[in-house]
């Protein structure tokens, strides 16, 4: 059966010219610095994001986690969203790599108050951790796809020079709030001291993501990786994708936030959902009445539709090029279906 797939953007599969590129790429062993192709995109990428230099890493999850062991020593604490990726799906990374212990604030939608975060900064003194490091999602996975403001990102910025503490940008799904915003995806990353990016999920390649931030600081995330088993060798062969996807995937984008607006503006008319508005590729769908997500969801892969939950009660809809526009009226039908036939 040819399903539907809308469990993540990670599913998406690299384009023809991506595997042509990848065929073609110039490569040299990175571990000299001498992939010439790797060299590129890590230079781009820092470029496009205003800042001084980049790193390619392997996943997202050793981006955020070389970040974490650039900024912080053992014993320290970081502030997080408590539903973050980095706090909730990273293996406990932050503490077993790290050492490190979360300071969690709940937000609303994935936005930590501001008031919360400056009380949660630890004074000095000889009882308590040192507050190394303040982490935000944009946009923000479990929040459903939720784009962080300009505005806030400039108050939180300006609280941590206050108290003199970087921030890392989990950007994972960046560019998807850079369209959103429609803002150049620099004047985002400048209320941030380092960010890593995936190339990996929208933006379609088969691997990859980059951390960028100042030479200073990407020197020490160079040796992170390396601590991490991060290092790597002729992998031109996959940034030549990541070249590709910076020059050509991230404003096609825009459609696939408008194919979760239409999925949404489907299952809003139906009365077991409780849904807010996409603002970009997520879709987070809450069941209403004890509907149980682990059962809708076997229900819809039989009719060939398949889809994640973030929980028991909450359904998980992602949308990216891979699925086309008539995938998304077929995957309402399959919905439709489902809940005349079983609700
Ligand atoms: N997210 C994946 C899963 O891990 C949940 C997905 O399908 O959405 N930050 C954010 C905000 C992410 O959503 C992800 C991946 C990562 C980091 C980690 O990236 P990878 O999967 O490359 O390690």
């Amino acid at each position: 059966m040819k399903y539907i797939d809308l469990r993540s953007d990670t599913v998406t599969k690299p384009t023809e010219e991506m595997r042509r590129a990848m065929y073609e790429a110039e490569v040299g062993d990175d571990g000299y610095g001498e992939d010439p192709t790797v060299n590129l995109l890590e230079q781009k990428s820092a470029e496009i994001l205003g800042k001084e230099a980049g790193l390619f890493l392997v996943s997202g999850t050793m981006g955020n986690q070389v970040a974490l062991l650039s900024w912080t020593s053992p014993g320290e604490e970081v502030i997080l969203e408590a539903e973050s990726h980095m706090f909730y799906y990273e293996a406990g990374g932050i503490s077993a790599n790290g050492g490190v212990q979360p300071y969690l604030i709940p937000g609303e939608d994935g936005i930590m108050p501001i008031e919360k975060i400056e009380k949660a900064i630890r004074k000095k003194g000889r009882v308590f951790p040192k507050t190394s490091l303040i982490v935000l999602e944009n946009t923000h996975n479990r929040a459903g796809g939720k784009v962080l403001s300009l505005d806030y990102m400039r108050e939180v910025y300006n609280l941590s020079r206050k108290y003199d503490i970087p921030i890392h940008l989990d950007g994972a799904r960046i560019f998807n709030a850079s369209i959103y915003l429609k803002t150049p995806v620099k004047e985002i990353a400048k209320y941030a001291d380092s960010i890593m990016f995936c190339l990996s999920k929208g933006l379609s390649c088969p691997m990859g993501s980059v951390l960028v931030g100042s030479r200073e600081f990407i020197e020490k995330a160079r040796k992170n990786r390396q601590r991490l088993g991060g290092g790597l060798r002729q992998a031109g062969v996959v940034a030549s994708c990541g070249l590709i996807a910076l020059e050509k995937m991230i404003n096609r984008l825009e459609e696939d936030h408008i194919k979760a607006k239409n999925l949404y503006n489907f299952l809003k008319g139906m009365p077991i959902f409780d849904l807010k508005e996409p603002e970009t590729n997520i879709l987070k769908v809450k069941l209403k009445n004890n509907y149980n997500s682990t059962i809708l969801l076997e229900k819809f892969k039989k009719y060939g539709l398949l889809a994640t939950s973030f929980d028991e009660t909450t359904l998980r809809f992602v949308t990216h090029k891979d699925v086309s526009f008539e995938d998304i009226d077929k995957a309402c039908e399959i919905v439709e279906k489902v809940v005349k036939e079983d609700f």
